[in-house]
């Protein structure tokens, strides 16, 4: 039999497919460009471990270009000996389903293609990420090697053949591949119904508890029609958006209270439903409001470290929990209280991984609406939502209770994320450098009428292999435990985006019903003098603030 592989040289490499904090993310334009995606494809099969031989998962969330790639990658995937490949009906896969998919059926990686809350459709963005055998975003130390292939490539393998058909469950071979394409969403479920108590739940739901879940046109729309209106019997309409589309109908597929402001708005000033929630683009994202209540992302982690026992899977109590060092400390005072490690990591899923896998901690979070917990490896969207309704189901009480209750016994971390986004790149640079070059002679100085207690580039040393990250964010850490901290995106596609994370602690003695950003209006200023925002960006306000 004559092989069809086919070998495309290319005159250069390309030189800019650096991983970024999820991935490789640029314009779909850019991933349009001939043999670009091809490119990569080749970087990361010819540098992941076990690829000849072994099985792969790839699917994404729906966006434009979606079901091309998976064609272009199971057709790359057959020339390079991949024997199975997993992929699933109309290529929709949430980053927590695939995950999962990778580590119940031992793939040697998962391929994600989304850009997660990035816009999508041909003016929008794609990308590209890679998981691991653990069903974690890849280590530094992998996406390191797939850059440095991707520097030298002098070309690509990929099998000339028919693409394959994505409309219905069934087995298609490419040469010695065999491309399996499953329902995305079944195997998810039933992780679901082991973790939390289904019954419970639909009891709620079936008896006049009105909710809203808005999918933003993106990968959770099946999912939560599934799980909602489907195994827990809320009424049909209760999942706003369902149906994916390649540019999610035009949105911002992020849930925060600027880009999902229409359910934010039936939540926050209406009466209608007691209980509200989004997910994003790849689904790994999650917001949460209750009737007349947003409940802030580093919150959240805390209320469900606090309350881990009443959903079954953590009825034993946690191990451990970690955030990410720009999340608030809310869940530092839950694991102090009840006694558990806790552990601070640079910004990105990946470096829950190592601790997950060591049993060190059960759940983590960022303060970037993104919860999760040892069922898989990566963020999980949805899972957050049942886990909040679990709480809700077994304590009879509203969204709003369980937050002043929460303050009431461990104090309230005040805290609000500040993103000026697409500033001119120089500029951005400019302004980050120079605040760091400022740090070493902060130490002793003042900020917002406080002492600096620590002024620094936060590192990273991992505990369980003892690597060292540096250079994720410059912290200035005040001696009343209010912090300020920048940091540069490492997911935006144009210009760059500068992050001011700001918190402030008030114990449960103090005055804890006040609006954030008047409690944080001290710390805002001083950031803005400090470093020089408005006058370097040029812009006289953030763009989103959460
Ligand atoms: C952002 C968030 C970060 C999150 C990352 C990926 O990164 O701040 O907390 O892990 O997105 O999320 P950055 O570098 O732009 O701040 V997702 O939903 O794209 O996997
Ligand atoms: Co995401």
């Amino acid at each position: 039999m004559t092989s069809s592989v086919l070998r495309v040289t290319l005159d250069q490499p390309f030189t800019d497919q650096k991983p970024g904090t999820s991935g490789l993310r640029k314009s779909s334009r850019q991933f349009e460009t001939p043999h670009y995606l091809e490119s990569f494809i080749e970087a990361i099969l010819r540098t992941v471990p076990g690829v000849a031989g072994g099985t792969l998962v790839v699917g994404g969330d729906g966006r434009y270009g979606n079901r091309r790639a998976i064609d272009v990658i199971s057709r790359m995937a057959a020339a390079h000996g991949v024997t199975r490949l997993i992929t699933t009906t109309g290529g929709i896969l949430s980053t927590p389903a695939a995950s999962n998919l990778i580590r119940k059926h031992g793939a040697v990686a998962g391929i994600i293609l989304s850009a997660s809350h990035n816009p999508g459709g041909p003016e929008g963005d794609f990308g590209v990420k890679v998981n691991g055998v653990n069903g974690g975003p890849a280590p530094e130390s992998l996406t390191d090697a797939i850059y440095a292939c991707s520097q030298s490539l002098d070309g690509y393998r990929i099998v000339e053949a028919p693409a394959i058909s994505l409309e219905a469950p069934g087995q298609h071979p490419i040469e010695a591949l065999t491309v399996e394409v499953i329902d995305g969403v079944d195997d998810y479920l039933a992780l679901m119904q082991q973790l939390f108590d289904f019954d419970q739940i639909g009891d709620l739901l079936r008896n006049n508890y009105p909710i809203a879940f808005d999918a933003m046109h993106a990968v959770t729309g099946p999912y939560a029609r599934r799980l909602l209106e489907g195994l827990l019997g809320a009424p049909a309409g209760t999942v706003r958006n369902a149906i994916p589309l390649e540019d999610f109908g035009g949105g911002h597929p992020d849930p925060n209270l600027t880009y999902a402001h229409e359910l934010a708005e039936l939540l926050l000033q209406g009466d209608d439903y007691r209980f509200g929630a989004a997910c994003d683009g790849d689904g790994d994202r999650n917001m949460i409001l209750g009737r007349r209540c947003f409940v802030n992302p580093s919150d959240s982690l805390a209320v469900l470290t606090a309350n881990a026992t009443l959903a079954p899977a953590y009825s034993n109590g946690l191990a451990g929990v970690a955030r990410s060092m720009p999340t608030s400390a809310a869940v530092d005072v839950v694991a102090q209280q009840l006694g558990i490690a806790c552990y601070e990591t640079p910004t990105g899923w990946k470096f829950f991984g190592n601790l997950l896998d060591a049993g060190r901690i059960t759940l983590c979070g960022e303060e970037s609406f993104g919860t999760g917990s040892d069922h898989i490896r990566e963020k999980d969207g949805l899972w957050a939502v049942l886990f909040w309704l679990q709480l809700l189901a077994r304590k009879r009480t509203s969204v709003a209770a369980i937050m002043a209750d929460h303050w009431s016994r461990f104090g309230r971390h005040y805290y609000s994320r500040h993103d000026y986004e697409a500033i001119e790149s120089e500029r951005a640079h400019g302004l980050y450098d120079r605040l760091k070059g400022l740090l070493p002679s902060l130490a002793d100085e003042r900020f917002a009428g406080r002492a600096i207690a620590t002024a620094d580039d936060f590192s990273y040393t991992d505990p369980v292999d003892g690597s060292l990250t540096t250079g994720q964010g410059l912290r200035l850490l005040l001696d009343d435990g209010s912090r300020v901290v920048f940091r540069l995106s490492g997911t935006g596609t144009q210009g760059a985006t500068l992050r001011v994370y700001l918190e402030s602690y008030v114990p449960p003695s103090g005055q804890l019903q006040q609006d954030p950003q008047q409690a944080l209006a001290d710390l805002i200023s001083a950031a803005d003098a400090l470093a020089e925002i408005r006058v370097r960006t040029g812009m006289e306000a953030p763009t989103v603030i959460t």
